[in-house]
This record gives C-alpha cells, structure tokens and sequence, in this order.
C-alpha cells in the first residue's frame, strides 16, 4: 500500500505523476495508445501527468516487475520530471511495490489501487462508502507484513526485535481481519434491508443498464427519465446503482443505472461491488450502453461481457446501446459492431438521436415475454386480482364504480387460467 499520506493528497491537489505501462507479449493491445486509460484514471483521480514510460517485456521480473534497466530509466524520469508518485497499469506484488518505491524515491500505486483512490473520493452512500472501505482493507492485508519487514531491514535489527515485529504484525493482521468482518456485516445488514425494496418492486419488469466506465450510462438514463442522475467526464463516476420508473410508450418499467466496468477489475473489487450489482442479476433485461465513438470500443465490449460472467450474469437477454452515435468517426468500425451485435440500436444520450427508436426496442422485449391483457371486471372479483398480481404484471390500475379496469402483463402459461376467473367459469 502506498502512503497513506499521499493516497489521501490525492483527492485535493494536482500531485505530479510519471505513469508506467509493461506490456506481455500476449496481452490484447488496447487503442494505440497502451498509457490512454491510465492516464484518464489517473486524471480522475486528481494527479498531474508529467512523464510516461512503456516497455515491452518478454517475462515479468520477479523483484521489480520491469526490467532493471528500465527501473533505473523510471528513477531518472522521476527525478527529471520532479514526479511525486508511480502508477503502474499493472497489478504488483507487495515486494515489487516496495522494491519500486526504493529505487525511485516516491510513491508507486498500481492500477487496482488506483481504482481504489477513485472509488473512495466518489462513494456517496453509506454502502458504497463500505464497499469500498472493505476492498480497500482486503487489498492491505497481504501487504502488512512486508511493510513490517521493510522497516525492519531500513533499521538493520531484524535479528534484534524479529519476534516484537512478528507478533505486531499478527495483531495489525487481526485488527484488520476484524474490521473486515464488520464492514462485511454491517454490508448484509444493508442489503437485507434493500432486499425489501426490491422484492416490493418486483411487479414490474427491470432494465438495467450496464456497460464500460464512461459510456454515458447516466446520461442516458437521464435522457430518458429526467431522472438527474450525476453524468460526469469521469472514470467511476457512478457508484451507487439508481433505480427509476420509465414510461415507455405503453409500458411502465424500472430502470436502473449501475457502476460502471473496466478491464482487468480486480477480483477484489468485482466480490464487494456484489451488492450493488445485485440490480444487474435481478433484471429481466441487460441495456448494454457502448461509446461506440471510442476507437476501442470493441474491446471494451469484451471487457463488460466478461465481467457480467463473471458475477453470474451471462446468459441475460442484451440488448446494446451504441451511444454517442453523434461523434462517431470510424464509420466501419461502427458497421462492424453492428454486425457483431445484431440486436442492437444506435443512440444519442446528448443529441437525444435514436432515443424513440430504443424505447420500441425495449418494449418490443417486454412484449416478447409476455402477453398484454386490458380487462374490466367486478371491483369484487379480488381472487382475480390477486392471480393477476401474483403471476403477471399490473401496469395500470383503474376503479371505475364497482368494476376494476385492469392493464396487465401476464406470461402466457397462466393466461387461460386468468381468462377462467374473469369469465367465473369453474378452473
Ligand atoms: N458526444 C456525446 N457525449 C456523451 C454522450 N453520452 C454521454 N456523453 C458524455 O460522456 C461522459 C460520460 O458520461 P456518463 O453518463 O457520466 O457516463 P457513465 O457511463 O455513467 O460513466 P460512469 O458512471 O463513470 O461509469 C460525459 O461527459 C457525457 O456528457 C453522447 O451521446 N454523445
Ligand atoms: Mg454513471
């Protein structure tokens, strides 16, 4: 973990930063640029750019991650460029973290803890604020005890105070431990209380929207809803999921806006975003939103699709939203998703371009699943209503004297007992 210090200037002041991108030889390049999401992530987070290093490596170096030439270049860069922190794009070891932070003087983050800074200036809610409190502290417990040895070699009296530092570090590993229970506690305590909720809401269909960081997920819901949700140039800055009733043409729906994905999100990260991703499970319908303007957006694609595996999501029916239809340059590239992705539609959450044509869409898919009924009948008639309630959806709701008009969704399968009811023929 990098000083606590320096992780907590971050937020405040424009804390210059020389960024580092070591490439496999497998890895999938990502736009032409390999530093460009870094770099936005560490523009969010609040640092100053001032220098960036690529290298090429054959095989990751045990001790320092980069190659030893390499780090004597970063020492230099970092030095030359008055840089007072490190962020590689890559996950590091506790021991190459510290080895780094040596032989530059300053500071390194890696990119899990990067994310991490971001998601803490911009949790709002009390359950984002402990999710990612909690992934903070479970990113630090592997790390505690080499902090402990590293003081102890810079004092040269491990022989001397060896057995003190092992039990200090068994305590910090308890407390941390324990706190890590409580945050996990405190966490279910409130979803059962969201659980609630959502099973309250659960008469009508759900949308959620999910995608890549910046896509223009809450822009759209905003489009769409008026809602006034936070849209912002910014890595994450959505973290709390917002659910909100949308009127589609002859449908009410809920919607709901989530945190957005990135590639390689730590595994960390993905289990205490559980909760808030519960919306994502729980929906009938997935609304992929891509910034199709993005010349990488293909791979972004991928990046979401694995993630919503990864949280057991997917086998959900999608379908993709390609926004920012009003910037987009690359037309083949367009026309390529297009081709990869035939159940999708093209948007504008700005210009508002395509926006009818997304709502058809969606209500077509309510439609798909179920059948629509518009019946009047007695006010008296509750065992009806209660069927209806129970195996369908109620849209509208209408007393009207001593009939009841209702509008309702109900799956084909329990339509002909429904019928039965509203005839009074015996079922
Ligand atoms: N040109 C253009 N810009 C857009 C469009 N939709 C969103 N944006 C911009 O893209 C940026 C990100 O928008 P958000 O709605 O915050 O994106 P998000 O997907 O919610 O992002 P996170 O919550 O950070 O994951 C903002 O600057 C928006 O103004 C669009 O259709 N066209
Ligand atoms: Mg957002």
């Amino acid at each position: 973990m990098a000083d606590k210090t320096v992780l907590e200037q971050l937020s405040y002041e424009r804390l210059p930063a020389v960024l580092v991108s070591a490439t496999l030889p497998d890895d999938v390049p990502f736009g032409d640029d390999p530093l460009e999401e870094l770099s936005a992530l560490a523009e969010t987070a609040g640092l100053q750019v001032v220098g960036k290093l690529y290298q090429k490596l054959a095989q990751i170096s045990p001790r320092t991650y980069i190659g030893s030439g390499k780090v004597e270049e970063l020492a230099r860069l970092v030095k030359n460029s008055e840089a007072r922190v490190v962020v590689l794009d890559n996950e590091l070891k506790p021991a190459q973290q510290k080895a780094l932070e040596e032989a530059c003087g300053v500071s390194v983050l890696d990119r899990t803890e990067l994310i991490l800074v971001i998601f803490g200036q911009h949790a709002r809610t009390r359950q984002a604020v402990v999710q990612v409190k909690l992934a903070q502290a479970e990113y630090e417990l592997p790390r505690l005890k080499n902090l402990w040895s590293h003081l102890e070699r810079q004092r040269g009296a491990l022989s001397a105070v060896g057995g003190a530092g092992e039990r200090q570090i068994e305590v910090d590993r308890r407390l941390l431990r324990q706190r890590i229970h409580h945050m996990k506690d405190e966490l279910e305590q409130i979803m059962r209380r969201r659980q609630v909720e959502v099973s309250r809401r659960h008469e009508l269909f759900q949308v959620a929207i999910v995608g890549y960081t910046n896509a223009g997920k809450s822009t759209l819901m905003n489009a769409l809803t008026n809602e006034g949700v936070l849209a912002e140039d910014k890595l994450f800055a959505t973290l709390d999921t917002r659910t909100c009733v949308w009127r589609l043409p002859d449908h009410k729906v809920l919607l709901s806006d989530t945190v957005g994905f990135i590639r390689n999100l730590p595994h960390r990260l993905v289990a205490s975003f559980h909760a808030t991703l519960e919306e994502v499970l729980q929906a009938d319908l997935l609304l992929h939103v891509v910034d199709a303007s993005h010349p990488s957006a293909t791979e972004m694609v991928l990046a979401v699709e694995g993630v919503l595996k990864e949280i057991g999501a997917g086998d959900r029916r999608v379908l993709m939203a390609f926004n920012k239809i009003d910037r987009v340059q690359d037309q083949p590239a367009l026309t390529h998703l297009h081709s990869l992705y035939p159940d999708h539609v093209d948007v504008s959450a700005r210009t508002g371009a395509g926006l009818e044509n997304l709502r058809r869409r969606v209500q077509e898919v309510v439609e798909e699943r179920e059948t629509r009924v518009d019946w009047t009948f007695s006010a008296g008639n509750g065992r009806l209503l209660a069927y209806l309630k129970q195996h369908g959806k109620i849209l509208e709701m209408d007393f009207e004297g001593d009939s009841v008009r209702v509008k309702a969704l109900i799956e084909p399968r329990y339509l002909g007992q429904a019928a039965a009811m509203r005839d009074g023929k015996p079922a």
